[in-house]
């Protein structure tokens, strides 16, 4: 179990995150040490600390008052790095192998102290750069199918629920998903970031009375469905993955919510990453995304044979149906809102040249309210693929 101390809040620097380390006892008090500030995410600094000697080396991550991405107009809690400590934790506890280690935290300094993975690459990137990672949907989807099946109502006694859900509340990035993800793309709102060669399409989302009908249905379910802890923000990007391994990072937003949701954002960043590619080399990404569907439920399957509460045995099959329908809509939300929200990614954002660019976007905006629209007739996986492909030609 990591220690935990209180103080008071200061923002860290190169030097100052080093001392800490050695202050904490995590590196020899004579240790040559190198620190950068490597934060490359929209909300946090994250120092990597390194001796060199001894080729050893650990991450500090801090909160900062305010979004990085926008600046201090937009203040933000730093109780989001008591919530990201205690969910990777929880997560550990389950999935070991999956989550960075954690070696300390301080709830004051907004600060968790935990295990270098630069021997990984961020698998955004990676996929960009046309690694398959073959062991990323196994991994993701034993992630999924634990770590939602222990955090549920299917698995806890209601009380331990209930001081849980107390623990992970979460409104500060709560609110953040529910504008970037749920609100603003369906709005010609001022957050919003696109091509001006995509307008017409941003407006035809804005005007589909039926598609917002059914977005407003999502971001209720995502603001309602207290099922079980989620990440909250499982995009590529909060993924570290090798040849072999795969860590689960960033879980800041974590929260209680409905089981599809991260499901959801997994898949669609897979398919984003699909879509910045070509012909035959989008095969990896859809093998990933029916094999983590399909790892997900034999996992959460299982633990619910093993560990299930007596009183909801029966309700499985019923429980994966809502969590495919609801992950295929977040898939939707998360495909618009990456294209035409604040947020991008980074898949789409460097097809070049601008022409193609501006393709696969409109087959984003297409795709993704499609996902919206039909989550409740599409009824596999297999379907949900099949769909993406029709659209998807070239
Ligand atoms: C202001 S934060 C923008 C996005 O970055 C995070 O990773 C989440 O995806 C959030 O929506
Ligand atoms: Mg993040």
């Amino acid at each position: 179990m990591p220690a935990t101390k209180t103080s008071v809040y200061e923002q860290l620097t190169e030097s100052s995150a080093a001392a800490l380390a050695v202050k904490l006892g995590l590196f020899p008090s004579k240790s040559t040490l190198t620190c950068r500030e490597i934060g490359d995410g929209n909300l946090n600094y994250v120092f990597h600390v390194y001796d060199k000697e001894n080729n050893r080396g650990l991450i500090i991550k801090q909160a900062i008052p305010y979004a990085k991405v926008v600046g201090e107009s937009w203040p933000l809690t730093i109780d989001r790095a008591r919530i990201e400590s205690s969910a990777l934790i929880r997560q550990g506890e389950h999935v070991p192998r999956l989550v960075p280690s954690v070696y300390y935290s301080d709830t004051e300094m907004a600060v968790t102290v935990m295990e270098d993975l630069s021997r990984l690459q961020i698998s955004r990137r990676g996929l960009i750069e046309g690694k398959n990672y073959p062991n990323l949907s196994a991994h993701i989807g034993e992630f999924l199918g634990k770590t939602l099946f222990y955090s549920s109502d299917y698995a806890l006694d209601a009380k331990v629920k209930q001081q849980l859900v107390k623990q992970f509340t979460n409104p500060d990035l709560c609110n953040i998903t529910e504008r970037l993800v749920f609100t603003e793309p369906f709005l010609d709102h001022e957050t919003n970031d696109f091509e001006e060669e995509l307008r017409p399409y941003a407006e035809k989302i804005w005007n589909n009375s039926r598609l917002k009908a059914e977005a407003e249905e999502l971001k209720s379910i995502f603001l309602t469905s207290a099922e079980t802890l989620v990440h909250g923000d499982l995009h590529t990007g909060s993924i570290f993955a090798g040849e072999h391994e795969t860590k689960v990072i960033d879980p800041e937003f974590a929260f209680f919510g409905p089981i599809g949701f991260d499901i959801g954002q997994f898949i669609a960043n897979l398919l984003l990453n699909a879509l910045s590619r070509d012909g035959e080399d989008r095969q990896p990404l859809y093998d990933h995304t029916a094999a983590v569907w399909e790892t997900f439920v034999k996992t959460f399957s299982d633990a619910w044979e093993k560990d299930s509460r007596i009183s909801c045995r029966h309700r499985l099959e019923e429980t994966l149906q809502t969590a495919f329908e609801e992950a295929v809509g977040f898939a939707g939300c998360e495909l618009i809102r990456r294209t035409i929200g604040l947020a991008h990614a980074a898949d789409l954002d460097e097809i070049v040249p601008f022409d193609k660019r501006i393709e696969r976007k409109k087959l984003a905006l297409e795709i993704g309210a499609f996902y919206i629209e039909s989550r409740k007739k599409l009824k596999s996986i297999t379907e949900v693929l099949d769909q993406f492909k029709l659209r998807v030609k070239e």
